[in-house]
Parts: structure tokens; C-alpha cells; sequence
């Protein structure tokens, strides 16, 4: 209890009851100005809110890149408006008081939900209900991964996660707080904003869970406060922080509107401005007299001293950082620093040529695990898992430590059945810095990450999606999980990188270009099914790196160019031979990875796509493909779901076979010379 004392102790001038209202009064000006957001939880929260930040969470305004800083997740995103004044008044410097103005406005810093990205000092993009707990378990488990590594004095901080009632309902909580009670996350401390309202109304309109045996169920340490109660709240935070073995939850009773005359403690005040008349009476019953946008300086005073209470922690934390080894100290903030850079690339050469060298046939899972292999010597911050698909999706070698309850030496986590915890614990261990997570699942399960998956795309994270079993090609387990409208679902979303590469080689290059995208998350489809070496020449240079490439190009005037991904370019090469006994000139090209392709200039692509008519195939839906087949193209794929049958059964049921992409071939040359 001394800490908190004494740290409040630091506001002579100010209460916190001032202090908390002027996260109130910001907040429900913001709103009315902007006649549009929520009020509601901000004014719920604030005195939880003040007690956290003026007393407790670790951070410096000034510095709000300091690796050991405490993060606060606000995963009930929708209060953004909680986060953004506090923001402003505690100091950091880009959110200014016109930037709580321009709330909700085009180019400004304060977007509806927070955005990674957009001010210093949010840590991840929030607003999908459940995510922003999600990340918080990764980034508590990014904590012990890195305090591990690195000792108490270097990393050791907390996760504080705000949740609402909307996070706890969504399912994706049940995976999160399941998981941190496993790993034993005793640093997350997840403050609930009890307030028993959500849109509809009551939450007992849709939910009586009882959330404190629902969380003492998967061994979390659990209390319940009066969250308008400033010494209860610090006096629960201060016990959880005691608890290490244990995340913690406080459920915070609070009512939503706090101080809103009419309408507190009802959904009128979740998500709409308040009006004229209920701020003006908001302004009364707080006692806050002052104009909008005004903290009167005293106040002012007190939160900005808050913003730098942590100034001497912070320079003795620099002085010990100061005595790390140069790449020690990069890789706190950049695992892939220029170093690590070329190691992966000397990795990816080797191994390239050994493959090149093998020659044989191998599922691309399998050069994935190979290729893993070599790059777990090179990548120190490298953290990989499965969703209980370990053996299939290959994401294991013999180099990895498997993670344990409470023992974070380890390098590889068995997620569980958990697929959308991870992909959203992933995106928190990006987001935390310091490492690089990879995890597997079958590809047709990306449907259970994919909220996630579009964030760590929104967001520019460097995640890495092993997701194997990428077609009809795995065979029997049937069409629940053959993935058929995955990889165009995929390739819809932004600044996501899909990749499928066709051999052992094209999977180390695509493996290259994940870990060298900073900004960007790489799907890698992956096959079950053995496929055989086609780039059986080396080649020094990642030909994968431009998205699409000439690989077999014929002597003369091309009359048709065969476009394959992944396991179908086999097939394509056959066709190519196929049709030159016909004296038909094919060029193949691979294509592994749309959205690389189209990022190259036009001249290129031209070059490579030819004038020439095209037919392309691959194991999955045409949708998306008319981009690089052109009106006159013809596609050789799937066009409805698969079926339980050992694998070349079923390429030769649904008609994807070398005859077939020869036959579409012969056509198109017959069609363009008549
Ligand atoms: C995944 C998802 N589903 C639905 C929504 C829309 N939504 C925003 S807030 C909210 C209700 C949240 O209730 P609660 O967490 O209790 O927030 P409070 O009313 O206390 O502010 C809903 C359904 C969303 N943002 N995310």
C-alpha cells in the first residue's frame, strides 16, 4: 500500500475526483462535438482509470516507446475516448487538445476506435470486441518470453487489458483467459468494466455468466471493487500485482454515464452524444464548471506530473539497457535487425541449394519444418506454436524448447484448440516488440483467425500463418476441411501477403519474404501431399520475391502462358510438355504470391503474363483470378466444395489435371487462331 500513498501524495493541488472528471468532461465533449461516439464507458471508468495511471502503470509520456513500459490495452475500443485524454493529459505530445477537438474526423489522430499507429501510446487497434484481450495475453506472454531472456532489470513490467462486458461475451475471451490461466500470465491484470449495460440494454437481456467463478475456473486470481472507489481499486490492483503465478481479473462495479443526470446507468449513454441539455446537467452534478476542451491548469498540472512521474525508473532502466550488448539492445525493439537480416538470407541460400541438390518430393509442410530448422539459429526473438497441429503442420524442429505453465525459457507453444487466441496472441507479441511469432493451423481454419488476421493486417505486423492442408490435396479428412474460397478470402484483405509456394524452394523463399515484410503478416498455404522439386536449378536470387516468375519460357513466339500456384504448377509444367508435342509454344509461370505481383511495375507483370492467351489452375475458386487470366483467359479449378477421397482421386474427379489444363490451352490457341 505505501507505493500508492505515496504516489498520490504527488497531486497536492487536485483530487482525484477532478482528476477523473476531466477524463469525463473530454470525454463527453468530444462526443457532442463530434455528435457521434461513446460516452458512456469513458465516464464508467474514469476514477478506475485515474487510480491506474496516477499511481500504478509505468510509463513515461515523453517515451512512449520504452521497451519496459507497463501497456494498457483498451479492448473495449469503443470508449476510445478514455484512452485519448488520457493521452492528453498526461502529455505525450502528439495528442493535443485540437486532436481531442477533431475527434472521429478525417486525419486526425483520434479515430472512432484506437488505431496502432495513429498516436503514440495506443498499443494496438481496438474496437472488435474481445481482440484487445486477446493481444494483451500475447503481450503478457511476450513479457515473460523477453524477461526470461533478458532479466528483471531489463524487462519486467505488466499488461493491464481494460474489458467490457461485450469483450467477456465474445468467444474469443473463453480462448484468451483460458490460455493466460494455463501459461500462469501472473503480470495481466484484466480491469472489467462491470457495468452491466451493453447496447441492447441490461446485459441480463443476453447473459448471467457469473465472470468471477467463470475466470477462477481457468486459475485466475479474481476480486470484485466498487469501481468508483479509488482506494478499493488500488488497494485490488496492488494485491494482483502481488499475485505471480495467477493473471488476475478485478471486475470494477461502475456505473456507465457516470455523473449524466438522466441517463447514467443506462445504454443511452453507450453510444451516442449525450445532448445539450443532459451535458450541461453532467457539467452540474460533477461540479465541473468549466468551458469544453478547458482543464482548468492545476488539473492540468497534476495529470502532466502523472506523465512523468516514472522519469527516474525510466533513465535507470536506460543506464542498464546502456550496458547490453549492441544486438541484445536492437533486438528488444527490432528482432530483425541488418544482422539477422543477412543470417535468414545465408540461411535461405543454403538451404535452397540443398534442396535444389535433394531433388526428391516433399510436402511444402515438411520444407517449411526444414527450412524453420535453419532458421532458428538465426532468429533469436523467433516464437512458434501450433493450434494443437504441431506433427501436421510441421511448425516443430528439433531446435525449439516447448513453453510451459510459468516457465518461459521455452521457444515453441502449444496454443491448443485455440485458433483465434493465437493469431490474436501473435499480433500482441508483435505488438509488444522483441519477437517474431509464427503459428500453424489448417488453412481452412484461417475462417477461425481471421478477425484477427485482419488486424494484424490493419495494423502492419510481422505475423507469420503457417497454414497447412491448403487444398483438396489433403485428401480424405473431406470438404469440412478442404479449403476452397480460403485463398481468394484471403487475398481480399489488404496488406496481407498470401503465399503459396509450388516446391521445397519456392517455400524457403516465401519463408525469406515473411520474416523481411515488417509491415506486413504472410499467410503461407502449405501443402500435405507431397510435390515434386521443380526448381531444380539455384538460383542465388528469391525469384518468389516479385509475387510471380517465368519459369519455363519456349523458343519462339509464345502461344499460350499456364499460370500455377502451389501444388498445381506441377501440373501446368506436365501441360507445357504436353502441348509442345502438339508444337504449341507454353510458357509457365509461377505464381506465388498475387499481391507481390501486383505490386510490381507494369512492365514487368507484362512481360511475364505475355500477350499471349492465358489458362490458369489452382486447387481453389476462380474468384480473383480474372486479374491475371484476362476476359479471353480460362480457369481450371474448383467451383464447389471438395470430397472424402485420397487426394489424386479427387484432383482427377474435379478435372484438375494435366489433361485438363492442356485441353483448356489447346482452346484458347484454336479459338485465337481461327
Ligand atoms: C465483435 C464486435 N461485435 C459487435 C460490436 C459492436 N459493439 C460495440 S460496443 C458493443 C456493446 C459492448 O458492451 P459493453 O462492453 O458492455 O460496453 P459498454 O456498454 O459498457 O460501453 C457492441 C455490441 C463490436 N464493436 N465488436
Amino acid at each position: 500500500m505505501g507505493e500508492a500513498l505515496m504516489q498520490d501524495r504527488l497531486l497536492p493541488e487536485t483530487t482525484h475526483q477532478d482528476m477523473a472528471n476531466a477524463i469525463r468532461a473530454l470525454a463527453m465533449d468530444a462526443v457532442q462535438k463530434a455528435d457521434s461516439g461513446h460516452p458512456g464507458m469513458p465516464m464508467g471508468m474514469a476514477d478506475v482509470a485515474t487510480v491506474l495511471f496516477t499511481r500504478f502503470l509505468k510509463f513515461d509520456a515523453a517515451h512512449p516507446d520504452w521497451p519496459d513500459r507497463d501497456r494498457f490495452v483498451l479492448s473495449a475500443g469503443h470508449g476510445s475516448m478514455l484512452l485519448y485524454a488520457l493521452l492528453y493529459l498526461t502529455g505525450y505530445p502528439e495528442m493535443s487538445i485540437e486532436e481531442i477537438r477533431n475527434f472521429r474526423q478525417l486525419g486526425s489522430r483520434t479515430p472512432g476506435h484506437p488505431e496502432y499507429g495513429h498516436a503514440p501510446g495506443i498499443e494496438t487497434t481496438t474496437g472488435p470486441l474481445g481482440q484487445g484481450l486477446g493481444n494483451a495475453v500475447g503481450m503478457a506472454l511476450a513479457e515473460r518470453l523477453l524477461n526470461h531472456r533478458y532479466g528483471e532489470e531489463i524487462v519486467n513490467h505488466f499488461t493491464y487489458c481494460l474489458a467490457g462486458d461485450g469483450c467477456l461475451m465474445e468467444g474469443i475471451s473463453q480462448e484468451a483467459i483460458s490460455l493466460a490461466g494455463h501459461l500462469k500470465l501472473g503480470r495481466l491484470i484484466v480491469l472489467f468494466d462491470d457495468n452491466q449495460i451493453s447496447i441492447d440494454g441490461p446485459t441480463d437481456l443476453a447473459v448471467s455468466d457469473d465472470q468471477l467463478e467463470r475466470f477462477r475456473a481457468s486459475h485466475w486470481h479474481v476480486a470484485r471493487v466498487d469501481g468508483h472507489d479509488p482506494e478499493a481499486v488500488a488497494l485490488a490492483i496492488e494485491n494482483a500485482r502481488e499475485v505471480t503465478d495467477k493473471p488476475s481479473l478485478i471486475a470494477c462495479r461502475t456505473i456507465i454515464g457516470y455523473g449524466a443526470p438522466s441517463k447514467a446507468g443506462t445504454a443511452a449513454t453507450h453510444g451516442a452524444a449525450l445532448g445539450e441539455e443532459e451535458v450541461a446537467g453532467t457539467r452540474k452534478s460533477l461540479g465541473w464548471h468549466h468551458e469544453p476542451f478547458e482543464v482548468p491548469k492545476p488539473i492540468l498540472a497534476s495529470w502532466r506530473a502523472v506523465g512523468t512521474r516514472n522519469r527516474a525508473a525510466l533513465d535507470a532502466w536506460k543506464k542498464v539497457a546502456d550496458r547490453l550488448d549492441a544486438p541484445a539492445r536492437t533486438h528488444l525493439t527490432d528482432p530483425i535487425d541488418v544482422k539477422v537480416q543477412k543470417d535468414i538470407k545465408a540461411a535461405i541460400e543454403a538451404i535452397k541449394s540443398d534442396f535444389a541438390k535433394d531433388g526428391g518430393k516433399l510436402a511444402t509442410r515438411q520444407s517449411s519444418q526444414k527450412v524453420l530448422e535453419r532458421l532458428m539459429p538465426a532468429i533469436p526473438g523467433l516464437i512458434g506454436g501450433s493450434a494443437d497441429l504441431t506433427g501436421s503442420n510441421g511448425t516443430l524442429t528439433k531446435l525449439h524448447t516447448i513453453l510451459k505453465p510459468g516457465d518461459f525459457s521455452g521457444t515453441y507453444i502449444h496454443y491448443g484448440v485455440r485458433e483465434h487466441e493465437m493469431a490474436a496472441a501473435m499480433n500482441g507479441m508483435a505488438l509488444h516488440g522483441g519477437i517474431v511469432p509464427y503459428g500453424g493451423t489448417f488453412l481452412v481454419f484461417t475462417d477461425y483467425c481471421r478477425p484477427a488476421i485482419r488486424l494484424s493486417a490493419l495494423m502492419g505486423q510481422r505475423v507469420i500463418y503457417v497454414m497447412t492442408h491448403d487444398s483438396i490435396g489433403l485428401g480424405e479428412d473431406g470438404p469440412t476441411h478442404q479449403p476452397i474460397e480460403h485463398l481468394a478470402a484471403l487475398r481480399a484483405v489488404p496488406n496481407l501477403n498470401v503465399m503459396r509456394p509450388a516446391d521445397s524452394v519456392e517455400c524457403a523463399e516465401c519463408w525469406e519474404l515473411a520474416l523481411l515484410a515488417k509491415d506486413t503478416p504472410t499467410i503461407l498455404a502449405l501443402t500435405r501431399q507431397g510435390v515434386p522439386l521443380l526448381r531444380t536449378i539455384p538460383t542465388k536470387e528469391n525469384l518468389s520475391a516479385k509475387g510471380a516468375y517465368v519459369l519455363v519460357e519456349p523458343k519462339g513466339k509464345r502461344d499460350v502462358t499456364l499460370i500455377g500456384t502451389g501444388s498445381e504448377l506441377s501440373l501446368a509444367i506436365e501441360a507445357a510438355r504436353s502441348l509442345e508435342g502438339d508444337g504449341i509454344k507454353a510458357a509457365v509461370v509461377s505464381m506465388p504470391c498475387f499481391e507481390l505481383f501486383a505490386a510490381q511495375d507494369e512492365s514487368y507483370r507484362n512481360a511475364v503474363l505475355g500477350s499471349a492467351p492465358r489458362v490458369a489452375v489452382e486447387a481453389a475458386v476462380e474468384f480473383g483470378w480474372d486479374k491475371w487470366l484476362g476476359p479471353d483467359g480460362t480457369f481450371v479449378g474448383m467451383r464447389g466444395f471438395g470430397a472424402s477421397a485420397p487426394a489424386q482421386d479427387l484432383y482427377k474427379h474435379f478435372g484438375i489435371t494435366t489433361d485438363a489444363v492442356a485441353a483448356a490451352a489447346r482452346n484458347l490457341v484454336r479459338k485465337t487462331k481461327r
